[in-house]
């Protein structure tokens, strides 16, 4: 019975997570990278390949992208205008040379960030226009759709520390970074407005707990969303 069960239900999770498009969000250093690499080892355990992928970036020319995105650094400054048509440039290239293909192999694709980081940075920290990144990212985007989103919700102060422990002390910081701490309270902000926009699509969990509880609650959410 015990046996029948497990196949059951791991029949299931397979039905689930097969082809769906799941995003992760939320500020710098609430453990991301860290949840979406134990998330993915769950699904495959459910016998569905994952890819997983990240924003700004994820193919060879949009991993360019990022890298002026995240360290230009030259005399010339780059405008918030300038920065969110990167940002678009570089996710179109990645949904079309990555993600829907994977989609369309019925792999579960989990992104590292997506369309909300840009309402958040671009909008909430860099008070850009919504309607204008609302049309940008769906213009980028499109066909494509969010199936659900976990948003990790942290104190950007804690955040801030724990990047410092990866970063050994030193103080190496990118063009996000090296903003003040207006600007990352206004990106919470602006990811917790989304949530509550949209609670169909975003479930927000306490990033302030251990990575065994926070994996637990992010395994149930989606199951929640998805089901
Ligand atoms: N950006 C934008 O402006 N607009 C957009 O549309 C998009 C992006 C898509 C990408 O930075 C930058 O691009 C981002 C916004 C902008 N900048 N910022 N800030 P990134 O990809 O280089 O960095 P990040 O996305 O901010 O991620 P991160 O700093 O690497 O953090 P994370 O992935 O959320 O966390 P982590 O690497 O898993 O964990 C951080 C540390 O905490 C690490 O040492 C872990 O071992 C530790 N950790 C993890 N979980 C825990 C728990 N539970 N307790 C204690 N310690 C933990």
């Amino acid at each position: 019975m015990l046996f029948f069960n497990i196949f059951l239900k791991s029949g299931l999770m397979k039905e689930i997570f097969k082809g769906k498009f799941i995003t992760f969000e939320g500020p710098e250093g609430a453990g991301k990278t860290t949840q979406i690499q134990l998330a993915a080892k769950t699904i495959e355990s459910y016998g569905v390949q994952c890819l997983l992928t990240r924003e700004p970036g994820g193919t060879p020319l949009a991993e360019e992208l990022r890298n002026i995105i995240k360290h230009y650094n030259g005399d010339e400054k780059i405008s918030p205008e300038t920065e969110l048509l990167l940002i678009e440039a570089a996710r179109s290239q990645h949904v079309k040379h990555k993600i829907l293909p994977a989609l369309a192999e019925g792999k579960c694709v989990l992104c590292d960030r997506f369309t909300d980081s840009t309402c958040a940075y671009q909008g909430g920290g860099r008070h850009m226009n919504m309607e204008n990144i609302r049309i940008l990212n769906e213009f980028a985007i499109a066909p494509l759709k969010i199936n659900a989103t976990i948003l990790m919700k942290l104190d950007i102060t804690e955040g801030f520390k724990r990047t410092q422990v990866r970063y050994g002390g030193k103080e190496v910081f990118d063009r996000f970074e090296s903003q003040n701490l207006e600007f990352h309270q206004n990106v919470m902000d602006g990811f917790l407005q989304i949530a509550e926009n949209e609670h169909d699509r975003v479930a927000v969990i306490n990033a302030a707990r251990s990575i065994e509880e926070i994996h637990t609650d992010i395994m149930e959410a989606l199951y929640e969303l998805l089901r």
